[in-house]
């Protein structure tokens, strides 16, 4: 994972913020600088380079969509270091790198791709999906015989370093449905976070979303987590704001997290207490479950505020506007950092 530039946690009183940066050029902020549209905001650190290259669209006077698409991409298949989204994905417990991904406009259109493999760019399968058929999703050898139908090329998606880290694995082969700290894979590790979730209001003042991911490493071959799930992993509303999910998918699709979170904001509330609440409701179901896993959330209002929430410490997610292009922001936890 490349270096965090700016990194800036909300304090806990939430009125000031503290300059937390392992980097030179870090920069103390005294608040959370004003929403400003266009905006582009994104799951983890490598949200920097996805957001970066979202803005180039957004800058330009482009649609949320097509800024997505181009942003998601990044992660999908230039980021060698990301071994959670796209090309090099961990693979299953069978070594299959499947993946998932949706996206969703302002006009409440969505298409989505599950468990597809051998085609590198998932999200732009899932807009096809959304542009091109009468359906919203499409699995497995369909959704890879679609992608090829619309001229997308297959390739060997398992990297021999994503390799490398599976055998690694099967020499144990430890394998629970549910990654938790007991079985070696810790909340924000490696392993079970990285999903990137992304959320732009373009200058037009219209929403979009995109979520992609290799999801759980060593998963069931067949097992679709809550990114690919509208509803669950990603949820746009154009007159209220929109939603993504990262972390332990079973319980987001469980609470249908993302709709939940637009939802709570059509009510009334912050982003961020959208957030926290459908964090509370995860936990408050299953308060032994959530002790071992992570879940976060991350939200954007109609006006372009944002604010994320997560059962563990560690989320963070990056945004850029035309104030900043890569500021990263520690959101905080139902749990303390230890
Ligand atoms: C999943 N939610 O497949 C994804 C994984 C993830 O951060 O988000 N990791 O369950």
């Amino acid at each position: 994972m490349y270096n965090r530039r700016k990194f800036i946690k909300l304090s806990a009183a939430g009125a000031s913020l503290a300059a937390l940066s392992n980097s030179a050029v870090a920069k103390t902020v005294s608040a959370i600088p004003d929403a400003k549209l266009p905006i582009v905001i994104s799951t983890w650190d490598f949200g920097i380079m996805a957001n970066k290259e979202a803005w180039k669209t957004l800058e330009a006077g482009g649609r949320a969509l097509d800024a997505l698409e181009a942003g998601a991409k990044i992660p999908e298949a230039l980021d060698i270091t990301n071994h959670t989204v796209g090309r090099h994905g961990l693979p299953d417990r069978d070594g299959h790198v499947t993946l998932d991904a949706c996206i969703m406009d302002e006009f409440g259109n969505c298409g989505s791709v599950a468990a597809m493999e051998d085609i590198a760019h998932p999200i732009s399968v899932a807009r096809l999906v959304m542009e091109k058929t009468p359906h919203v999703m499409l699995v497995g050898e369909g959704a890879t015989q679609f992608a090829v139908e619309q001229g997308m090329k297959k390739e060997k998606l398992l990297t021999p370093e994503s390799e490398k880290i599976w055998k690694e694995w099967l020499k144990t082969a430890k394998y629970s449905p549910v990654m938790n700290i007991e079985n070696g894979h810790k909340p924000g590790n490696e392993y079970n976070h990285d999903t990137i979730g992304m959320l732009a209001i373009d200058a037009k003042g219209n929403i979009s979303g995109a979520c992609t991911t290799s999801g759980m490493a060593f998963k069931l071959h067949g097992r679709v987590g809550d990114s690919p799930i509208i509803g669950a992993g990603l949820y746009v509303d154009n007159e209220v704001g929109g939603a993504t999910s990262t972390g332990v998918g079973e319980e987001v699709i469980r609470n249908v997290g993302s709709f939940l979170v637009v939802e709570l904001m059509r009510q009334g509330m912050s982003p961020e207490k959208a957030c926290k609440e459908a964090v509370h409701r995860i936990i408050k179901k299953k308060p032994d479950t959530a002790k071992n896993i992570q879940v976060g959330f991350l939200a954007i209002n109609k006006k372009g505020e944002y604010g994320a929430y997560a059962i563990q410490p560690g989320f963070s997610f990056a945004v850029c506007n035309a104030q900043q292009q890569d500021l990263l922001i520690k959101g905080k936890s139902f749990y303390p950092a230890k």
